[in-house]
């Protein structure tokens, strides 16, 4: 592996990042020395050329995992959980030099990465303590001379695939509750962004983690790791979190062994500012929910709903606020949006403009590229907007804010469930009885009132729909990892 001298210059501890070559799990060069680069997205400089893992390296890893399984199950929870904080520890104590991998290759703000690695470290601080909560039941067996019981055990090896967009809180997020819960784990992260995972994964062996229990892949595409990780008959659990079409491909490919897998896919979130909303409050919450990670993030604010009385105010203060967030460097002080992670996306946030245009929508700020390596977008708004576009109908994944009128109150839950999707929405409304109402009627897995940012450790993020299966945070994160076992003892 080899790494650029600018990013290396970066750290306190450059050490941390040499420790990347030496942790995952050793596996080495792929034959041939397959390697793939990486590069920072805000100004295209090579970051780092890392090994091209395959279908070999992948099956060895597996069974490394495969024979530490065993041995990691029957650890105390307390043994596990003590592990878990000191990785927690150590992510902690590193944060500033994580952060700064993260902007390098992701490109997000500074002061977002940090505070998505405190996120990281929050998942792993949660589940050392939930490790010591898996608890069965008993159950009153119909006949006096037997006992009925359920025991919770590991589900054995997991295979975990993670994107580019939150690259060091999903890793957390998948794999402290999968430790937590006995299992030990092969992660394959993003190809766009490797290097904070490896460098996360660098700090598991100071953690005490034992070998084979966490493995790593790089590689530069998902296809033959993830065939690997569905067809092979020793990992027992698929966890990713990516594009709705390869989360359909990977569960076809878990069909065939009827593999346990969890999802967590596309968006498309609805906002919605009713009547009687705090519009102060409304155009802060979207602020959040929308250019968040500029805009890139799967519970990101897709279509904002304004209700015709309070419709001119809200566009008037939120066109304000957005013509304030300055675009650039995520390592600039002030800067609050980053670039794209790559020329594609921003392509996607182009058609879905022009789109817009060419049906009646009205662009009120940004709409166009910024600077020469083509992955800035102004942070836009668009009004005007219909069910008929692009933009209603599809994630848009960038900083690129479409606004569409109602008056209908009953009529707007039923446009925002109008969706293959449902993973997130959130409404602003101070009337209790509405605010109960449409709270129930979203069909989303996750519903924010009156704020527009709920993602936590404590809580279970996940989705309806085709946005996925399963969850993840929270004590019922752990049960995704657990397989559940009924003993029945007779002759008592
Ligand atoms: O996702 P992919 P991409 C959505 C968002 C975005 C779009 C495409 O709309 O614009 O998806 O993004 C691995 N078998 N989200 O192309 O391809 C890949 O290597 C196994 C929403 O980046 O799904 C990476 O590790 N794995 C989302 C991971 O899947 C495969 C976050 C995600 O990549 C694979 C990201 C295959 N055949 C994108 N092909 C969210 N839910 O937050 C790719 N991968």
């Amino acid at each position: 592996m080899s790494l650029c001298l600018p990013l290396i210059r970066r750290l306190k501890f450059p050490d941390l990042f040499s420790g990347i070559d030496r942790a995952p799990n050793a596996l080495g060069t792929p034959p041939g020395g397959r390697t793939f680069e990486v590069f920072n997205p805000s100004t295209g400089e090579l970051l780092a050329q890392l090994p091209d893992m395959g279908v070999a390296e992948t099956r060895a890893a597996i069974d490394k995992a495969h024979a530490a399984q065993a041995e990691w199950a029957a650890l105390t929870a307390r043994e596990r959980s003590e592990m878990l904080w000191r990785w927690h520890e150590l992510i902690v104590a590193h944060t500033d030099d994580l952060a700064a991998i993260l902007t390098a290759e992701m490109g997000k703000p500074l002061a977002e990465a940090k505070s998505e690695v405190s996120h990281a470290a929050a998942y792993l601080q949660w589940y050392a303590e939930e490790a010591n909560r898996i608890y069965g039941e008993t159950i009153s067996a119909p006949s006096t001379d037997r006992r009925m019981l359920v025991i919770k055990q590991p589900i054995g090896v997991v295979g975990t695939i993670t994107p580019w967009n939150f690259p060091a809180s999903m890793v957390a997020r998948k794999i402290s509750p999968a430790l937590a819960a006995g299992c030990t784990i092969v992660l394959k992260p993003a190809e766009q962004t490797p290097l904070v995972a490896g460098a996360m994964f660098a700090l598991t062996a100071q953690a005490g983690f034992p070998e084979g229990v966490v493995n790593l892949i790089y590689a530069s595409e998902g296809d033959a790791v993830g065939r690997e990780l569905c067809f092979n008959r020793k990992v027992r659990k698929i966890s990713f979190t990516g594009s709705t079409e390869v989360g359909r491909l990977l569960m076809r490919q878990c069909s065939d062994q009827i593999k346990k897998i969890s999802l967590e896919l596309g968006g498309h979130a609805p906002f919605i500012v009713f009547d009687d909303a705090d519009v102060d409050a409304a155009v802060d919450g979207a602020i959040q929910a929308k250019f968040r990670n500029a805009g890139q993030t799967c519970v990101s604010a897709n279509r904002l709903y304004v209700q015709s009385g309070v419709h001119d105010e809200f566009v008037a203060k939120f066109v304000a606020r957005v013509g304030e967030l300055s675009v650039g460097d995520g390592f600039d002080p002030g800067v609050a949006i980053g670039p794209l992670i790559d020329t594609r996306a921003v392509a996607k946030i182009e058609t879905h403009i022009s789109d817009a245009i060419a049906k009646g929508g009205a662009i009120r700020c940004g709409g166009k590229r910024i600077g020469a390596n083509g992955t800035f977008f102004q942070p836009t708004v668009l009004t005007g907007i219909s069910g008929e576009m692009k933009i209603a109908q599809e994630e848009t994944f960038g900083p690129l804010a479409p606004i569409l009128r109602f008056e209908d109150a009953v009529q707007v839950v039923r446009a925002a469930n109008d969706t293959i999707y449902g993973l997130a929405a959130y409404f602003y409304a101070s009337n209790l009885k509405r605010v109960w109402r449409v709270a129930e009627a979203l069909e989303y897995g996750m519903v924010g009132i009156n704020t527009g940012r709920m993602s936590s450790e404590a809580a279970p993020f996940g989705g309806m729909k085709q946005s996925g299966i399963g969850r993840e945070g929270s004590r019922h994160g752990l049960e995704d990892y657990l397989e559940m076992k009924y003993l029945c003892m007779g002759g008592i």
